[in-house]
């Protein structure tokens, strides 16, 4: 029996996965357009607990500010019909042509400073649906060539930017935290903040940084050749696990937005077992939306959209199931202990011990048996086979 996604699961879906019409750089859209309004209403049947979007995805870009209103109004409707709520939005910086170098970091000013009011003017309304999360995925901000773009200066106006909305946000008391979402490449040649330790590095320089953190996307990071559940607990450690977008991905090549665990699925299984059960810490490390941003694929109809979409949620359950039972199994907790996983979080000096107490303690050193603790087996096969079996519902 599989399971049944609940609100309670707090899954959400951007306006954009479920609404993609599939057209890619070598082919037209295979999938009609998807009205939000119907959007919402098929996610919410199948369980979803809430819908994000950027301000185009709902409100066509050129839109005069009555048709906007309109948009507005019957997407609130739906929300309040079905019980949705938006967790999250974003802008689009990057359709219309007037981004082709970029929002944020345009050599262009006139277009930065059009693209801050793009943002603004989308707060205001993320602030209205109560969205208490704003992502900022830089996909335009980046060079093709080394010689058209000064990443210094690139890296000031960005910062300037974010800077800039933050104190707008704190002006207006919204309470919005910002999410940055890194990526390596596609649509631009390199991406700036390419990987989520960029963008934490790039954060820490930030004026209100404490406002600000990151929304890692399972295929970004893994395009990039990343390990990410690494990527993800160093966000957590450091506190800046904001948001996340879940999806899959094969390997580094271009974005391939697929149905989360339909690509690295071990990856996936120790990513869930990381935000359910803290990994072996025991404790759930995140609380956030489970947020897929995916693509249905594009061979597929729009029967396809809504079986990718309920795919998606089960695919994660499932694994929640496996990686609870993961941690219940005392052959597991048995082979952790050979492994010795929990001693890692034993300071390695004592409290007060400091580098003096270090130094005067021969058995760390002078009297330390080095070709005995070398022979020492770790034990990581069986722990790393009795993973895959509990993954594989073998167990
Ligand atoms: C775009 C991108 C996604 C981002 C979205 C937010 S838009 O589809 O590929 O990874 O999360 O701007
Ligand atoms: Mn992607
Ligand atoms: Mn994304």
């Amino acid at each position: 029996m599989t399971p049944t996604p609940k609100p309670a699961d707090h899954f959400s879906f951007g306006l954009w996965t479920v609404g993609w019409q599939a057209r890619d750089p070598f082919g037209d859209a295979t999938r009609p357009p998807l009205d939000p309004v119907e959007s919402v209403h098929r996610l919410a049947e199948l369980g979803a607990w809430g819908v994000t979007f950027h301000d185009d995805d709902l409100i066509p870009f050129g839109s005069d500010d009555g048709e906007r209103d309109k948009h507005i109004l019957r997407f609130k409707e739906a929300l309040a019909e079905t019980g949705l709520v938006v967790p999250m939005m974003t802008t689009n910086l990057f359709t219309h042509p007037v981004f082709k170098d970029g929002g944020f970091t345009s050599n262009d000013r006139s277009v930065r400073r059009y693209a801050i009011r793009k943002v603004m003017r989308n707060l205001d309304l993320a602030a209205d649906l109560g969205a208490s999360t704003y992502v900022f995925w830089g996909g335009r901000e980046g060079s093709e060539s080394d010689a058209a773009k000064d990443v210094r200066a690139a890296l000031d106006r960005y910062r300037e930017a974010i800077d800039l909305l933050a104190e707008y946000v704190l002006d207006r008391g919204y309470g919005t935290r910002f999410a940055i979402e890194p990526k390596p490449n596609e649509p631009r040649g390199d991406i700036l903040l390419p990987t989520v330790g960029s963008a934490l590095a790039f954060i820490s320089t930030l004026e209100h940084a404490d406002m600000v953190g990151v929304n890692p996307e399972v295929g970004h990071e893994q395009m990039a050749n990343m390990n990410f559940v690494h990527s993800i607990s160093q966000a957590l450690w450091q506190g800046k696990l904001f948001h996340i977008d879940l999806n899959g991905q094969r390997g580094a090549k271009f974005d391939q937005d697929l149905i989360f665990g339909h690509g690295d699925l071990l990856s996936a299984f120790f990513l869930v077992d990381l935000l359910e059960n803290g990994g072996p810490s025991g404790a759930p490390a995140y609380d956030g939306p489970r947020h897929f941003d995916y693509k249905p694929l594009r061979t597929d109809g729009v029967d396809g959209v809504w079986e990718s979409a309920r795919a998606n949620m089960v695919t994660y359950l499932v694994l929640k199931e496996r990686a609870a039972a993961f941690r219940a199994d005392p052959e597991v907790q048995q082979a952790l202990s050979a492994a010795r996983v929990a001693e890692l979080a034993q300071p390695s000096v004592a409290p007060g011990e400091g580098y003096k107490g270090l130094l005067g303690d021969r058995s760390s050193y002078e009297d330390f048996d080095v070709e005995a603790a070398a022979s020492r087996s770790y034990g990581f096969v069986r722990l790393s086979q009795l993973a895959v079996e509990h993954a594989l519902g073998a167990r």
